[in-house]
């Protein structure tokens, strides 16, 4: 088999330049214990360490991430949130999709390229394992930046909710039929830098660039420093035009790059409040609760570690800066004219066992045998019919379209939603109450781009994209436990660029390991529309990852550090609330 008309991999790093160089990571996938906020419990880390490291590379650069899983009994994956996959869709990590689950002991290499400068990070796609910890922050830096001469620094600040619970039994109990409102697990707390310092030390006259990260498996924050402006240069990772602000609302799997100076004269620390929403529609202004934030973090811009860090920030209400607002720094205007429409309902739906789903178009993402990517692989012309991948909610694009993806939110809560493998355009996400989307309704001409967008309740969205990355790409809502509700679906972009696309070897050896087919149909039956074998009925047991005797066993083996993680009350809140949202 060889790559179609794919460039090959070196040749995309030799036009990036010759400072282009090859970035290598060795990993092993590892059960650590920690208490990111005090609570001691199982996390899954890397190279028996957790926080998961950072990975680091230039645009241009090859990075290189052989994983080895030692998870004991469990099966794993890592995908990059945000890069693109140029050419290595196969290099996706969705599991089920664009690869077989990992089984323990297995290795296997992720390799890709640098293409774009960014703040990304990079989790587990597979059995609801990143709220379980394995999720880390991925920078690609920009030796162009344009706004590289208006920072001296830069730090990463990473926040989410957290949970005490592992989240196999979590998910077991959302998915009962006795969870009528569709309930998610509520969080414990929530953490910054995943437990680590939230302290960051500043020196007055300075400006930082500050990456936040949230990688919440549920719900958004709201962030403020002090009464300091933030001055936003990115989102996800696409670069707008610089936009001061005072406070932003970050869901799950965003970023926002902003700048921030500390005043010259500044003869104290300044506390910044990170504040999880855990509202349905924190903008109503008659919300069906009182509006509560009862998971806060007070971490501090530490001027003078003499002085006081005990101040704490008030916010009387929250007004963060509309996002669909931000321009393109490249002043990119609208694709168009559009030439595929994916409209996409979203609303809570049961299947045929009466158990609580998500679902797009009244279908729920029910996984399949072979991953989808590998179908397309092998089933020659025969990849542009959608029935051939089973219920996973195939979409079919061709070369070159513009595809416009319309996602009606017939739900009372917000939820962000992702598409893999590009930074689309947001060409409108109004408010609350707007209702569904229709053909008159207003767009914006010069949209952001991002890769995430929370779409308001009961309210729309619009994005468009370029089909110019062929490959396999999965569109879903960025909750995981949503995820594991089957709030996904699955673009085929360019399929006849993916005929005999090459999957690497040990790739396919972790499917041979589990006894997974690697060509023809979901089912892996070489005629397309032979649908024996289909998944056509979501599980109603759960099989999630489970830190156990095996589990166990397999920390002892690899477990050669002494202190591995580190643990502070600091930067973490957590009472025992049982709000629910939906
Ligand atoms: C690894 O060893 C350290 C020190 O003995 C211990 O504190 C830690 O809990 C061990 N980790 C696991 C996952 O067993
Ligand atoms: C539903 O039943 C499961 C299993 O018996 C239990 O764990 C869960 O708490 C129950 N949920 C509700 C909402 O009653
Ligand atoms: C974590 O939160 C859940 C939901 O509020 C609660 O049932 C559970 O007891 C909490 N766990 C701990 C250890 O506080
Ligand atoms: C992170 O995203 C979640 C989910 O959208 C949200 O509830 C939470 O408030 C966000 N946290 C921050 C710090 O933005
Ligand atoms: C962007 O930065 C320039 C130069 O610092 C400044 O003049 C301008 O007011 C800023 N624009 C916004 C919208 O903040
Ligand atoms: C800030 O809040 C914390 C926790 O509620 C409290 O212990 C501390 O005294 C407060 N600091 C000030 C300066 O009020
Ligand atoms: C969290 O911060 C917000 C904004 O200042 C405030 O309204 C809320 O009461 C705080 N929550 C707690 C539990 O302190
Ligand atoms: C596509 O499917 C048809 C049957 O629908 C079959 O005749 C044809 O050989 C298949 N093409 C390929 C390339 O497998
Ligand atoms: C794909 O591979 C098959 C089998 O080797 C070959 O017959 C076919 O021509 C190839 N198709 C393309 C588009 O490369
Ligand atoms: C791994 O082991 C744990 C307990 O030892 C068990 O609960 C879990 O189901 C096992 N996982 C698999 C995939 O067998
Ligand atoms: C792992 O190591 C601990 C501490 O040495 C020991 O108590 C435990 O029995 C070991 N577990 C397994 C499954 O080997
Ligand atoms: C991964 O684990 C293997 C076997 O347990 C060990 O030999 C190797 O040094 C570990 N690699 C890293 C990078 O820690
Ligand atoms: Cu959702």
């Amino acid at each position: 088999m060889h790559r179609g008309s794919f460039a090959s991999i070196a040749v995309l790093a030799q036009a990036a330049g010759s400072l282009a160089k090859s970035v290598n990571y060795d990993w092993n996938i590892t059960w650590v214990i920690a208490s990111p906020d005090g609570f001691t419990r199982p996390v899954i880390g890397i190279n028996d360490a957790w926080p998961c490291p950072l990975v680091e590379a230039n645009v241009g650069d090859i990075v290189t991430i052989n994983v080895n899983n030692k998870l004991g009994n469990e099966t794993t994956g890592l995908h990059f949130h945000g890069i693109n996959q140029i050419s290595t869709n196969n290099m996706d990590g969705a599991v089920g999709v664009n690869q077989c689950p990992l089984p323990p002991d297995y290795k296997v290499q992720y390799l890709f390229y640098a293409d774009a400068p960014g703040t990304y990070w990079y989790h587990s796609h597979s059995m609801g394992q990143y709220p379980d910890g394995l999720r880390g922050p991925l920078i690609i830096h920009d030796p162009q930046d344009p706004y590289q001469d208006q920072y001296d620094e830069e730090v990463i600040l990473t926040m989410s909710d957290w949970y005490r619970d592992q989240t196999p039994p979590l998910i077991q109990a959302m998915i009962d039929p006795n969870n009528t409102n569709f309930a998610p697990p509520i969080p414990n707390s929530t953490i910054v830098n995943d437990g680590a310092d939230s302290h960051i030390n500043v020196e007055p006259g300075k400006t930082y660039r500050l990456r936040l990260i949230n990688w919440s498996a549920m719900f958004s924050t709201f962030i403020q420093f002090d009464a300091l402006d933030m001055t936003v240069i990115m989102i996800d990772s696409s670069y707008v035009k610089n936009q001061t602000v005072q406070n932003l609302r970050i869901s799950a799997a965003q970023r926002s790059d902003v700048l921030i100076t500390i005043p010259s004269d500044a003869d104290r620390n300044f506390p910044y409040l990170v504040a999880m929403d855990l509202n349905q529609d924190f903008a109503d202004p008659d919300p069906p609760r009182p509006i509560q934030f009862p998971f806060n973090v007070t971490g501090q811009l530490v001027t003078d570690a003499e002085k006081s860090t005990d101040g704490n920030l008030t916010v009387q209400k929250f007004e963060p800066y509309d996002d669909v607002t931000f321009s393109p720094h490249d002043d990119e205007a609208a694709l168009g004219p559009v030439t595929k429409r994916w409209l996409l309902n979203f609303a809570y739906c049961h299947d045929v066992n009466g158990y609580p789903r998500a679902c797009f178009n009244e279908s729920t993402y029910i996984a399949q045998k072979v991953p989808a990517l590998y179908s397309a692989a092998s089933l020659g012309d025969n990849n542009t019919r959608p029935d051939a991948y089973g219920p996973i909610g195939a979409f079919v694009v061709e070369y070159g379209e513009i595809l416009e993806i319309v996602v009606n939110n017939n739900n009372e809560a917000i939820h962000p939603f992702h598409l893999h493998g590009h930074q689309f355009q947001v060409l409108a996400r109004p408010g609350s109450n707007a209702g569904n989307w229709s053909e008159d309704v207003e767009l914006n001409a010069l949209p952001p781009r991002r890769d995430t967008v929370a779409v308001n309740p009961k309210s729309y969205a619009v994005f468009r994209i370029k089909a110019d990355n062929p490959g396999v790409f999965l569109f879903h809502c960025h909750v995981e436990w949503h995820v594991e509700l089957g709030l996904t679906a699955t673009l085929i972009e360019a399929p006849d660029r993916l005929v005999n696309y090459t999957i690497p070897q040990d790739h396919m050896d972790a499917c041979d390991a589990l006894g997974i087919p690697t060509t023809g149909n979901a089912a892996g039956n070489v005629d397309w529309d032979n649908t024996d074998g289909f998944v056509t009925v979501p599980p109603t047991v759960y099989i999630g990852s489970l830190y156990g005797e095996a589990a166990e066993a397999a920390a002892n083996a690899t477990n050669t550090t002494s202190t591995t993680s580190t643990t502070s009350t600091a930067s973490t809140t957590s009472i025992t609330s049982t709000t629910e949202t939906t």
